[in-house]
């Protein structure tokens, strides 16, 4: 089925869902397969969880893989850490058909009453977004490595997420990736929205933690 851009829930769409439950800002992050999304998650839980209320939502098509490295990692209390095993497209399940991923943060909403929790969609195409039905706000991540010219082409995760991430700016050099010139058409697209350059493997990703911490009321 082909969707019309107004359809995606992106641009304002959360003033059209009813308030959320309980105090927890809730975060997507989406992106292609590969490009850092877990390990966005796991420096966003290291980074916070001394100063907020953190909890994490992973998607997976088939496995509980994300949610089995980030506990592995204990970069949260196990329990805060809840796996979505799709089994359909990653994308179904952040837009178009919420409900278990709406349980899942609602159950974690329940238990903790977190500041924030972090909603990482399994690995999609360009068009995957996530509906403010479920979140707030939400990140999309694309990578270096992904090629060049993704910001150039846009698209609703590009041009519409709160915030980008251009990630894995380590690797631009060795699969000859102008970084610059990703970051600035993004800066095209984007209308003044954030953008934020980052290698999560090897640095620290301040920009994003403070953006998150932005978002968050008893934090900001
Ligand atoms: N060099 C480099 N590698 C990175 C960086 N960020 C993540 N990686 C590596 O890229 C691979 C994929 O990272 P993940 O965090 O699993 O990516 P993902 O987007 O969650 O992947 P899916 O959930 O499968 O879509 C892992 O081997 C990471 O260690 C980075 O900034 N630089
Ligand atoms: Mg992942």
């Amino acid at each position: 089925m082909l969707h019309r851009l107004d359809d995606q829930d992106l641009g304002g769409g959360a003033h059209d869902h009813p308030p959320h439950r309980g105090r927890a800002v809730r975060i997507g992050i989406g992106g292609p397969v590969g490009c850092g999304k877990t390990a966005l998650v796991a420096a966003l839980c290291r980074a916070l969880r001394d100063e907020l209320s953190v909890a994490v939502v992973t998607n997976d098509i088939y496995t509980t893989e994300d949610a089995d490295f980030l506990r592995r990692e204990a970069v949260l209390p196990t329990e805060r850490i809840v796996a979505v095993r799709t089994g359909c497209c990653p994308h179904t399940a952040i837009r178009d058909d919420i409900t278990a991923n709406l349980d899942a943060v609602e159950d974690l909403v329940d238990q903790f009453d977190p500041d924030v929790v972090l909603v990482e969609s399994g690995g999609d195409n360009l068009t995957a977004t996530f509906s403010y039905g479920l979140v707030d706000r939400q990140i999309f991540v694309v990578d270096t490595a992904g090629g060049d010219d993704v910001p150039r082409k846009g698209g609703p995760g590009v041009a519409g997420a709160d915030l980008l991430v251009i990630n894995k700016v380590d690797l631009g050099p060795l699969v000859g990736a102008d970084t610059e010139r990703m970051a600035a058409d993004a800066e095209r697209v984007r209308d003044g929205k954030p953008t934020a350059l980052t290698s999560v493997r090897t640095q620290p990703i301040t920009e994003v933690v403070d953006w998150v911490r932005a978002q968050v009321p008893v934090a900001a």
